[in-house]
């Protein structure tokens, strides 16, 4: 199935200079670019943004850090979207994350990892229009 998923080049990632880096990879792997934009959310959107974590101890440190710095957000399209992003991806810590993997290249650790991809359908229904209106995502009808 076709699917579209939201991604984020992480705080990190951007101030590490990674973002052509992990953009030809998600291009390499025949993923199309929608929308994309640099963000950077304040602190309330980014508690938004992660609110099914907002019980989790980790939450204030990862929102903190989500709201630090610019954010490369994009929604990138293919078969089987989600999970290809997710495999390209690699584990949420990069200690555990598979040789090849974006994590295990450019995460510093479980918090600050480099990249975000929704986890399912469920989820990029909520993450892709929390930052992308249907006006700023091509493809459809007005493919561009
Ligand atoms: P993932 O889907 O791989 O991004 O991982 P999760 O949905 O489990 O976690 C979402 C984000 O919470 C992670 F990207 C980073 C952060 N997190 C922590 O900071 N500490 C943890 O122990 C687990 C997750």
């Amino acid at each position: 199935m076709v699917e579209r998923t939201l991604v984020m080049i992480k705080p990190d990632a951007v101030r590490g200079g990674h973002v052509g880096s992990i953009i030809r990879r998600f291009e390499g792997a025949g993923l199309a670019i929608r929308a994309l934009k640099l963000v950077c959310m304040d602190r309330r959107e980014a508690e938004g943004f992660y609110q099914v974590h907002r019980e989790r101890p980790f939450f204030p440190s990862l929102t903190q850090f989500m709201s630090s710095g610019p954010t490369v957000t994009m929604v990138l399209e293919g078969e089987g979207a989600i999970a290809k992003v997710r495999q390209l991806m690699g584990a949420t810590d990069p200690a555990k994350a598979d040789p090849g993997t974006l994590r295990k290249e450019f995460a510093r650790n479980v918090e600050q990892n480099a990249v975000h991809g929704s986890d399912s359908l469920t989820s990029a229904a909520y993450e892709i229009p929390y930052f992308f209106s249907a006006l700023e995502q091509f493809g459809d009808d007005r493919t561009a």
